[in-house]
């Protein structure tokens, strides 16, 4: 049996999908995941702390709108609640295939076929990966990794089992998942010591609990929440123009972040250590009130010199000092730009995507690859963001490969595949917009490979995207029809 559309990917992006789908009348969908349950990173990341950097108003399908968020940032199990509901209330129970890997997907004789792990496959006319932008979590090339003997994880994989209460822990790293752990852990463990290799911008967060009445009214009233959503949105959408179109203007943002770290960290070793060194905005700017004075506790400590080597003992530092510890937690990050395809793809004529991708990967929209007919990306190439939700661009490219599959329906067209030349100017502009932009500013990121080129950021505001995507172009693709 051949399906009308296989999904691989159960987070928010397949879960957009299987929503859309469903609108549009296409009933014959399967959407699959390798995990116990749907939410995608917000199943898997679980370390304490995790929570969204988002406002949730905004970080939540506009469709489906939850009144009953506690907080403007929502901690990462009501997030992931939502997700689970979403599914139930979506009506994409009956459509979903938990526990189930793909391991190998090729275009072959006008469909897909999908083998899975463990054996077994699937076929079906169109396949839609929506596995996730940062769903690979990447292990810091260390030297004697392999060799420490107490516990050592992931943020992305955090072991439940192991008791930190009291303990001598180590946390690699200083992004997004290491401000929400530091905090978090810090009074509960013995001794933390937090390597840090690059200090990041840092700005407060301004995070607060909705209170009951204000969630009556937004339950009462939905075009209050709509409102505050708007207001999220558009507030948010002017930090693309410091990112995106004016660079000069992140020294607002600069000297925004060099008060609060004065105010906040009285000590002037410290605030040395901690002062970043690179244009802001290059690497994730981190909102945060908890981590400046996580620092300050005196269990704390902040190791700046280097990492030389990991002992069966703990961590060995390039001045020789070995600091002892008993865990490690390495929040260090995730592939990214170089994550490549999330399972081995052969197209048509047995291209294989990341051979197509070796010097970086590109799509059209960041959805679809010449040579790969009826495959779509969701949060694929160049469609991340620095400054908003997510969701929003998700929400987007999900019409944009809705309104696709009903056209190819419509028409009764077998395959289409995006035209060579449209990918090649599309990327083009794309790249030389980003060229512009303040990630071009020369510090290392996931945002970027390692020869430099950006394959995961869009270039400027989230309303072009959308525009960009609001319905599906067939003039940009070769087709082929049944008729
Ligand atoms: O990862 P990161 P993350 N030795 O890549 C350091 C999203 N997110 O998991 O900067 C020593 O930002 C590395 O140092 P440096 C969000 O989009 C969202 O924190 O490369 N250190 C860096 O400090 C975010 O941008 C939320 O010098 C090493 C850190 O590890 C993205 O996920 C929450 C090292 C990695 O930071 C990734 O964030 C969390 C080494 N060998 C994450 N290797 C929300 O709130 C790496 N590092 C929605």
């Amino acid at each position: 049996m051949t399906l009308h559309v296989l999904v691989v990917g159960a987070g928010f992006s397949g879960l957009a999908m299987g929503w859309r789908l469903r609108r549009a009348g296409i009933d014959d969908f399967l959407i699959v995941d390798a995990g116990d349950e749907v939410g995608g990173t917000w199943r898997d990341n679980r370390y304490p702390g995790a929570a969204c950097d988002v406002e949730s108003h905004l970080y939540s399908f506009s469709f489906a709108p939850n009144a009953d968020w506690s907080r403007r940032f929502a901690p990462r199990d009501e997030i992931f609640a939502y997700l689970v509901r979403c599914a139930d209330d979506f009506g994409l129970r009956p459509h979903l295939r938990l526990r189930t890997r793909i391991v190998r997907a090729a275009f072959e004789d006008g469909a897909w076929r999908v083998s899975l792990a463990g054996g077994g496959e699937l076929r079906a006319r169109v396949l839609v990966a929506a596995c996730g932008g940062l769903s690979r979590p990447a292990l810091p090339e260390i030297p004697g990794l392999e060799t420490f003997a107490g516990a050592m994880f992931h943020t992305a994989r955090w072991d439940d089992t192991c008791a930190l209460e009291g303990k001598a822990v180590a946390v690699i790293g200083t992004g997004a998942s290491a401000i929400q752990v530091v905090p978090a852990i810090a009074p509960r463990v013995g001794r933390l010591l937090v390597f840090q290799r690059t200090p990041a911008w840092i700005l407060p967060r301004r995070d607060r609990g909705i209170g009951p009445r204000t969630r009556a009214v937004y339950r009462r009233v939905p075009a209050a929440q709509r409102l505050v959503r708007a207001w999220i949105y558009w507030r948010r959408e002017l930090l693309a123009i410091p990112l995106t179109v004016a660079p000069p203007l992140v020294r607002v943002g600069e000297r925004q972040g060099r008060k609060f770290l004065a105010r906040s960290v009285a000590d002037p070793a410290l605030r040395a250590k901690l002062a970043p060194r690179y244009t802001m905005g290059c690497k994730r700017v981190l909102p945060a009130d908890d981590y400046y004075p996580a620092l300050q506790r005196p269990n704390v400590s902040v190791v700046t010199t280097s990492i030389a080597e990991i002992t069966p003992r703990g961590i060995r530092t390039n001045d020789g000092t070995e600091h002892a510890v008993d865990a490690i937690v390495l929040a260090t990050g995730f592939e990214g730009a170089e994550q490549g395809a999330p399972f081995p793809v052969t197209g048509r004529d047995g291209q294989d995507l990341n051979a197509v991708w070796r010097d970086g990967a590109e799509a059209y929209l960041g959805t679809s690859v010449a040579g790969f007919p009826n495959l779509f990306l969701l949060v694929g190439p160049n469609t991340g963001l620095g400054h908003s939700s997510m969701v929003f661009m998700i929400e987007a490219q999900v019409r944009y490969v809705a309104d696709a599959i009903d056209t190819m329906r419509r028409r009764g067209w077998r395959r289409v595949d995006v035209r060579p030349d449209a990918q090649a100017s599309y990327n083009r502009r794309l790249h030389a917009r980003l060229a512009r932009t303040v990630w071009a500013a020369g510090c290392d990121s996931w945002y970027r490979t390692r020869t430099g080129k950006n394959t995961t950021l869009w270039p400027g505001f989230t309303f072009e995207f959308a525009w960009r995507t609001r319905r599906f172009d067939p003039r940009a693709y070769l087709v082929v029809s049944d008729r």
